[in-house]
């Protein structure tokens, strides 16, 4: 479909106003919402591939995510579904060091969709936040964002947080980030890992209808 590339150029080209209307345009034409997040995803692949190659600079790849950003609004009522009754309670956030949370966004909208209720605890979570975090809202799980590999070794500490809290039994730890592997996740002794935003919320799903 012809809207879909040009959603997919308009995000590299990092137009933050042209979007909402593209989007619109996109799903009026018969486009699925996954359909036009996937063609946003792919302008946001072509912009990690040139800022690593050092082709972009972070002013570029900021308006790249406005851009995401403001398309993911008009995306949001068609992924969730907020009569939904709640399946269980999930606290999410990026770990300590990490700004990142296009992708933990997209998460928590997916989770909502699904019919869970998502405590969106921001970017740059120290350990012990998502600890209080899940003690004050009883959570049944706790979703930890993961986008460098500076800051994979956060995950230790998340984990070790809930033993030290004596809760480690209560709640199950679930990662989830482009570094992050079911290797690591096994290894780190988390609970849970997914892929992408989809694969989280059937996952995170199935947890608590477990
Ligand atoms: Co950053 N950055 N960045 N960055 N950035 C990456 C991650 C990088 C791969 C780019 C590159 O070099 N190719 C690289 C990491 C390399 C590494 O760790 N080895 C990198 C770097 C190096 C950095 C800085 C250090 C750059 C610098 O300052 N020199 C710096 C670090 C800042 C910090 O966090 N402390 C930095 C800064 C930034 C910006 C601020 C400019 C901006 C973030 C803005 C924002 O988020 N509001 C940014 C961006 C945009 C990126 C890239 C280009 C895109 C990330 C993104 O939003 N993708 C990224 C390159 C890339 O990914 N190709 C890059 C779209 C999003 C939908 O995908 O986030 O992967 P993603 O989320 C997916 C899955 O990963 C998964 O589901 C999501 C959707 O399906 N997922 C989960 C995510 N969380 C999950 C949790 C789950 C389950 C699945 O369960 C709990």
């Amino acid at each position: 479909m012809e809207i879909l590339k040009k959603i997919t150029e308009t995000l590299y080209d990092g137009d933050e106003f042209a979007m909402p209307g593209l989007v619109n345009e996109a799903i009026n034409a018969g486009a699925t919402a996954q359909q036009v997040l996937d063609a946003m995803m792919a302008g946001m692949a072509i912009v990690g591939d040139e800022f690593s190659r050092d082709e972009l600079y972070i002013p570029e790849v900021l308006c790249s995510c406005h851009a995401m950003m403001e398309g993911s609004k008009v995306l949001k009522p068609l992924l969730t579904d907020k009569d939904a009754k709640s399946l269980g309670t999930v606290i999410l956030g990026s770990v300590q060091g990490d700004m990142h949370d296009i992708g933990k966004n997209l998460v928590g909208m997916m989770l909502e969709g699904r019919g869970l209720k998502v405590i969106d605890i921001g970017i740059d979570v120290p350990a012990e936040k998502f600890v209080e975090a899940a003690i004050a809202h009883k959570a049944d799980i706790v979703a930890c964002s993961i986008l460098l590999t500076t800051t994979m070794p956060e995950t230790p500490k998340v984990v070790k947080a809930f033993v030290d809290a004596g809760i480690r039994d209560q709640v199950k730890i679930m990662i989830g980030g482009a570094p992050i592997t079911q290797e690591f996740c096994d290894r780190m002794g988390c609970d849970a890992y997914a892929k992408d935003a989809g694969a989280a919320a059937a996952m995170a799903v199935a947890i608590c209808q477990k």
